[in-house]
């Protein structure tokens, strides 16, 4: 069925490659059986950002968060699997690092709502549009899954 083929878009922000979280970030996508079909690392252009953030646009903090996305470079990522838009929002937590739960990325790595450590899509239009903003359809990689992996890692 077409939900076992379910793609988002996962980023790790500037503040997370700085603090050297790239790798937790991944491991923890693998371990929860997901497939890493993109993987690149990008400073992400203005105009990608104005459109990912498009609904952002009039908020108070728009100016800040443009510039904190353009800071540095971001490690990008599409991760396919049944169900895997919700259950990457569950993973990585609520967006104020404050009130995101101990376990999630953001309640344990987060330190502000403006460093929150990842991006991820919030739903599964939403992830078919930023996957065509942010990657060339050349850029993802349809392997095979041969079941090697475990889910419980
Ligand atoms: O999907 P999320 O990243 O969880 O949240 P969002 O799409 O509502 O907002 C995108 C980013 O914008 C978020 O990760 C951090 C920033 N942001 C959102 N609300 C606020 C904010 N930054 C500040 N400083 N204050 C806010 O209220």
């Amino acid at each position: 069925p077409s939900w076992t083929r379910e793609r988002t878009l996962v980023a790790v922000k500037p503040d997370g490659v700085q603090r050297r979280l790239v790798g937790a970030v991944i491991q923890r996508f693998e371990k929860r059986g997901f497939k890493l079909v993109g993987l690149k690392m990008l400073q992400v252009p203005e105009s990608v950002l104005a459109e990912h953030y498009h609904d952002l646009r009039r908020r108070p903090f728009y100016p800040a968060l443009i510039s904190y996305m353009s800071s540095g470079p971001v490690v990008a990522m599409v991760w396919e699997g049944p169900n895997v838009v919700y259950m990457s929002r569950a993973m990585i937590g609520h967006t104020n690092s404050a009130e995101a739960a101990p376990g999630t990325i953001r309640g344990d790595f987060g330190t502000h709502i403006s460093r929150n450590v990842i991006h991820a899509s919030d739903s599964v239009e939403g992830a078919q549009r930023e996957i065509q903003l942010w990657f060339q359809s050349s850029e993802l990689v349809d392997w095979a899954d041969e079941g090697h992996h475990s889910s419980t890692g």
